[in-house]
């Protein structure tokens, strides 16, 4: 068993489908073992996003991340950082496959519901972020 980290994006808290990705998540044998609504401060979406600070939607990324609250969740399972960026899908959900959460929700290539670490490093570090002083 490992652990990863996922956020459920400002789209999805908005559109009031958070129930329905947590449906897919659990269908998929992850469990969820954590989970809090927060809303980033514009700070801490800096810092969480910093490996994208020089990209041309850094801006838009962040402001995009504050707009509205998202949940924060630890989920648990075999595999589990590799097993939810599949259960996500591509971070286009142009190119995603049929049945992930980012084709069946997403509304673009930034509003595309949901975050997952893309690796066991990072998955430790964003876990560790949002919820080391629980
Ligand atoms: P990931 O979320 O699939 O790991 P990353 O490349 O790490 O994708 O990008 C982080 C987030 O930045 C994406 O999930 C998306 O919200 C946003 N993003 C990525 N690429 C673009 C883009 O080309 N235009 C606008 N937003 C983007
Ligand atoms: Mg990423």
């Amino acid at each position: 068993m490992s652990k990863t980290f996922s956020i459920i994006k400002p789209d999805a808290t908005k559109r009031n489908i958070t129930g329905s990705i947590n449906s897919i998540i659990e269908k998929s044998g992850l469990r969820i073992i954590a989970q809090k609504r927060i809303k980033l401060s514009k700070i801490q979406a800096e810092e969480f996003y910093s490996v994208h600070k020089d990209k041309p939607f850094f801006n838009e990324l962040i402001n995009f991340m504050i707009s509205e609250p998202v949940i924060v969740q630890v989920l648990s399972g075999i595999d589990a950082v590799e097993k939810y960026r599949k259960v996500m899908g591509a971070t286009n959900p142009e190119n995603a496959e049929e049945g992930t959460i980012r084709k069946l929700f997403a509304l673009n290539v930034q509003e595309n519901s949901v975050h997952g670490s893309d690796s066991i490093d990072n998955a430790r570090n964003e876990i560790d972020f949002f919820f080391k002083s629980e």
